[in-house]
């Protein structure tokens, strides 16, 4: 401790006083003195405060957003709301900026056209003079957090200044504290560090001012991220995707997957049985209300560490314990579990929503329209149109509620189980109007990569610009992937090949519509591909083998939609759901090999599985001279 206490803390102790210097040096870690007493003389906050573990210093925070304005109390005890900034319906910092989410990438080593990257001198040398003085006048709070349960194999440490009491707050609910872990790293650096500053702020509720210069740099070499000028947790949060970034660079280093993965506890009905299944799907594009399947259990909505155990699964763990989930179409009805816990008494962080008199109202909320209120714009009117002239909703399409998992009722009881849970089956998914059935079984495990690799979706309002264009999506995850996407599949391919027990892999589409824009399926029609999937994996269905993978069979479709959602499920819908779309297959082979060729060393299997797909397909083709194949032809 004597070494640690001679290191040069050089902030002036009108900054930092005795008792919050005495909490870091109480952790015996020279990089935590180095990576503080830096930034604290980059960013030049008026004060330090660090939180250890205890009730009296994290209510502090929860205390301090209400007091500085970031967050505001609404009628239900423990409900705040927070506003991130908006200029125009286009210009605002309501969703992920992709653009000034940069990898800082050391001169001469790989670059790619899926990963935006800069120069890693040039683009230190930018932010640091960005975050030069960013935190004047308020106050930055030092942070220790852990990403994964405490006291698990999986789990990484992390450490996070910033000067956003949003910010801080909302980790709190999201993450498990761990200044007390820090102790155990016995001065080691095997920890992320994450600085955030909100810059600038203008107006009140305060916001970020200096959007332009809004930046978010991830330095693999560090194990950090830089982000200023900026609010909205997917660009300011470190645990979150900034934290997924480095996350999947080290895991690609070793023998294990770092995923944007939800993880679902699936229960069918009468069988005295359980099973765990990840899965992966671009934002809003129904990750959260599969996890949220009614009978069913959550263990996590968003990311997801996976590692090879001994008792030959991959075993996998929520790096969170909370929910930042999208508040569009949450209503009652539908989203029964998640209408319960944002109603009713609890910590709660609602953003970019509309209140009236104190209560919070949202897109698709099931009732009727405030006239006027408050929202992201001011005072909000019916008709309120911003200065390009389009009209402002009364609540983002992004909007958010931050929320605890223990506090929901169908909370899985292994949420902070430090083994993990045991993967049964994984799924993608995209956004996919007229190529994917609604499920399809991968025939392997290769496949099930491939399968992963080749999701399509198109873009929706939780990245910046246009939305509606269709994207390759590998794994739902090439926002965040920062190594080379043929090491990537490899790795997968790897992982998978070295389990006793690998899991099963399905590819679904909730998004699928007609000729006329109609969708074929309702929203609940999810839990039976669910639970078709479930019985897959124990062997309970039959499925019928198609050149893109194993679909299912009418009778136990028929069944299921009976007997989960008392439903009565046609042939018609089946045949039309299930054909198999030759000619717009086809088409999607060309795009993803497209796509693929623009990367080096891409592994052979992966080829292998696209050819062959490609001529199986073909021959489909040329026998029917059709395109579309029913899926009684594949009896
Ligand atoms: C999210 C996202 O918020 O992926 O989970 O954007
Ligand atoms: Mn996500």
């Amino acid at each position: 401790m004597d070494g640690v206490k001679n290191l040069p803390i050089d902030i002036d102790s009108d900054v930092i006083d005795q008792e919050n210097l005495d909490k870091l040096y109480a952790l015996n870690n020279e990089h935590v003195l180095k990576i503080v007493n830096e930034f604290v003389s980059y960013c030049k906050p008026s004060k330090v405060t660090v939180i250890t573990d205890s009730q009296e210093d994290i209510d502090y925070v929860r205390q301090k957003s209400i007091e500085v304005g970031e967050e505001a109390k609404l009628s239900i005890d423990g409900h705040t709301i927070h506003y991130d900034a908006f200029s125009t319906m286009s210009y605002h910092d309501q969703a992920r900026d992709k653009t000034n989410t940069r990898v800082l990438v050391p001169k001469g080593e790989y670059a790619s056209p899926w990963i935006n990257t800069i120069d890693r001198d040039e683009g230190l040398k930018e932010i640091l003079e960005i975050m030069d003085g960013c935190m004047r006048g308020n106050e930055c709070i030092v942070r220790f957090f852990c990403l994964g349960p405490t006291n698990s194999k999986f789990s990484i440490l992390a450490l996070q200044l910033t000067d956003s009491l949003y910010v801080c707050h909302s980790e709190d609910i999201l993450y498990r504290k761990a200044y007390e872990e820090f102790k155990k790293l016995n001065g080691s650096n095997n920890f992320f560090y994450f600085i955030h500053s909100a810059g600038e702020l203008t107006g009140h509720p305060p916001v970020s001012k200096n959007l332009n210069n809004r930046r978010i740099y991830v330095d693999l070499q560090e194990n950090c991220v830089l982000s200023v000028n900026n609010q909205y947790a997917g660009n300011s949060l470190g645990l979150k995707k900034l934290a997924l970034r480095l996350a999947i660079n080290q895991s690609n280093n070793e023998d294990w997957l770092a995923e944007h993965y939800f993880v679902l506890g699936v229960h069918p009905k009468g069988k005295n049985r359980m099973s765990y299944f990840c899965g992966a799907y671009p934002s809003a594009c129904g990750k959260t209300s599969t996890a949220m399947l009614p009978g069913q259990t959550v263990l996590g909505d968003d990311i997801a560490y996976l590692r090879p155990w001994d008792d030959g699964y991959a075993h996998v763990v929520n790096i969170e314990q909370g929910l930042f989930g999208i508040i569009k179409d949450v209503n009652l009805e539908d989203d029964p579990f998640i209408w319960d816990a944002i109603t009713t008494p609890r910590e709660t962080i609602f953003s970019n929503v509309l209140i009236k008199e104190g209560t919070p109202y949202w897109i698709g909320d099931g009732r009727e329209v405030p006239e006027k209120g408050a929202n992201f714009s001011g005072e909000w009117n019916n008709g309120k149109k911003d200065k390009e002239g389009r009209e402002i909703p009364h609540a983002h399409p992004n909007a958010r509620y931050t929320v605890r998992i223990e506090e929901l009722k169908n909370a899985d009881e292994n949420l902070h189980n430090p083994n993990g849970v045991p993967v049964h089956g994984i799924f993608y998914g995209g956004r996919d109007s007229d190529t994917m059935p609604p499920i399809l079984e991968s025939l392997n495990w290769e496949h099930g990569v491939f399968m992963g690799a080749s999701i399509e979706s198109e873009t929706t309002s939780a990245t910046l610009g246009a939305v509606g264009v269709r994207k390759q999506q590998p794994m739902a995850n090439l926002d965040f992937i920062v190594v080379p996407l043929g090491k990537y599949l490899e790795n997968h391919r790897k992982f998978g090949n070295s389990l006793e027990r690998c899991p099963k892999v399905f590819a679904t589409n909730y998004f699928l519509k007609n000729q006329d824009g109609k969708y074929l399926n309702g929203m609940l029609d999810k839990l039976c591909w669910v639970i078709w999937a479930e019985g897959r994996y124990h062997r309970d269905f039959e499925a019928i083998e198609t050149p893109v993978g194993y679909i299912p069979k009418y009778e136990d479709l028929k069944e299921l939609f009976n007997e989960y959602l008392e439903k009565d499920y046609t042939k018609g819908e089946y045949m039309e759901q299930f054909k198999i779309r030759v000619i717009k297959l086809l088409k999607k082979l060309e795009r993803i090999e497209t796509m693929y060729k623009k990367e080096d060393n891409v592994p052979d299997f992966f080829w292998t599985i696209l050819y062959d797909e490609r001529e199986k397909l073909l021959n489909l083709k040329e026998k029917y001279k059709k395109e579309e194949i029913s899926p009684d032809e594949f009896l």
